[in-house]
């Protein structure tokens, strides 16, 4: 084990408002795309919802001293939009959900913890699908501009480390090309076109906290980006190549606009018109929006030129669409897998690291999502989790030795502080480093959670 971590390296957890408030319609709460998607019959496992989920928006000092018994530095949740503005537009307001998020902030904040605020983790208002066409209509960048400021209005006194939209890649295919999440659409030049609206929702909210914002406070504002590892299957340069290709669908899709204004050429050249163009001012506003690099990353497979196979349909975990890319993926059946079967492979999340310093000139990165599911049990009051263990253990590892070798990794984020609503699964994958009884709702501490808070001590701060 090697310890590369400074003493100001940022320990935390991440949640999402969906996934673990519940109260999906109580106190003034609008319906969003996921409570609307949850009641279409196959969608999601055993057809569940949110709508109480861990039931968090009753539990919230319960749930913020798990989070002080773990002794974290940082806590990574997100506002809920339609909780706030129940039809998605400033024009109508629920108080109740002002006064929730005011509650949370003040406590992690009277407990020494940094809040770390997202404001898009997929809960769109349903009002905005059906008015606006959601993520592939054109008014949503000023929609989310208004959303976000208001946001500002009221926490950015007290918020400092803002995420604008988390995971816009899965937005786009997931939500749009596959239709496997809310608002479910199938189509394979949608996810260009919603990408293209997050990317400049986010551009704009982005412009706004810094113009009015950060000059008064301080803080610092970021897109978080998932991706996995892409390793060539073989050392031929095709397989070199279609693991480059890969990356470039999954992470500079996003990543590329906001660090040099613009889409990869390898984007531009297989998609044409389907991808879509930015104005020249619109590139002056993307390039440059990140303070940080946020990254959620969770697994690795190898890449090869797809050559004379056609790819047809979806092909879970590539990125962008997958008939796009030319690309074949597969794992080395030596690869343990977790419940997700994503494979566990701690040395792909060093080396994308690595391929996200060297392709945006090291930039400060924050790991804001990493971690598995496995079908964890209570045994006589306790969860023994020790392959997940092994796993923060092995990846925290190659995230150290990446310290070593150069790259600017200032914070780490468990997924997930609870087990809780994991979308189209629903609760039958359990992420937490805190088992959850979905019928007692109670709490309790996983073996992981013991081994985070004594590694955080244990001079890894
Ligand atoms: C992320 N994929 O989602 C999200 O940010 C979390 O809300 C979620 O619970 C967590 O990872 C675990 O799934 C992803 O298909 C969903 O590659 C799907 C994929 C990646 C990330």
């Amino acid at each position: 084990m090697t310890n590369n971590f400074p003493p100001n390296f940022v320990w935390g957890t991440a949640t999402s408002s969906t996934q673990i408030e519940g109260a999906g319609l109580l106190d003034g709460k609008g319906p969003s795309i996921w409570d609307a998607f949850c009641q279409i019959p196959g969608k999601v496992f055993e057809n569940q919802n949110a709508l109480v989920a861990c039931d968090h928006y009753h539990r919230l000092e319960e749930d913020v001293q798990l989070l002080v018994d773990l002794g974290v530095s940082a806590y990574r949740f997100s506002f809920s939009w339609p909780r706030l503005l129940p039809n998605g537009r400033i024009d109508h307001i629920n108080e109740q959900g002002i006064k929730f998020y005011n509650r949370l902030i003040d406590l992690l904040i009277e407990n020494n913890i940094m809040p770390w605020a997202t404001l898009y983790h997929w809960d769109l208002p349903l009002a905005l699908q059906l008015e606006e066409d959601g993520w592939v209509g054109a008014k949503m960048p000023e929609l989310f501009e208004d959303y976000a400021g208001f946001c500002f209005q009221h926490f950015a006194d007290r918020i400092k480390n803002w995420i604008t939209i988390n995971e816009a890649w899965v937005v786009a295919i997931l939500g749009y090309g596959q239709g496997v999440f809310a608002p479910g659409r199938i189509s394979n030049s949608e996810p260009y076109l919603a990408g293209h609206n997050l990317l400049l929702a986010h551009a704009r909210a982005v412009a706004l906290y810094r113009e009015s914002y950060a000059p008064k406070y301080g803080g610092k504002i970021g897109i978080t980006n998932n991706c996995d590892w892409r390793e060539p299957a073989t050392d031929s340069p095709a397989d070199i190549a279609a693991a480059q290709r890969s990356l470039e669908f999954f992470l500079a899709w996003f990543a590329d606009p906001v660090y040099k204004g613009d889409y990869p050429d390898s984007m531009r050249s297989a998609l044409g018109e389907r991808l879509p163009v930015f104005t020249p001012e619109e590139q002056a506003l993307l390039k440059g929006s990140s303070d940080f690099f946020g990254l959620n990353h969770y697994t690795t497979m190898y890449a090869s030129e797809a050559s004379d196979e056609i790819i047809q349909g979806p092909v879970y975990g590539n990125g962008g669409i997958s008939e796009d890319q030319n690309v074949k993926l597969s794992l080395d059946p030596e690869w343990p897998l977790t419940d997700m079967q994503w494979a566990i492979v701690p040395w792909g999340c060093r080396k994308l690291l690595k391929w996200i310093s060297e392709r945006y000139d090291y930039p400060d990165i924050y790991i804001t999502e990493n971690g598995c599911a496995f079908p964890d049990e209570i045994e006589d009051q306790e969860v023994h989790d020790p392959q997940r263990v092994a796993f923060f253990k092995a990846y925290l590892d190659e995230c150290s030795e990446a310290i070593a070798e150069g790259v600017k990794l200032r914070g780490y984020f468990i997924w997930s502080l609870l087990d809780n609503f994991e979308w189209a699964s629903g609760y039958s994958k359990r992420f937490g480093i805190h088992y959850v009884d979905f019928e007692s709702l109670q709490r309790r501490p996983k073996s992981s959670a013991q081994w985070y808070k004594s590694y955080i001590q244990s001079g890894h701060r």
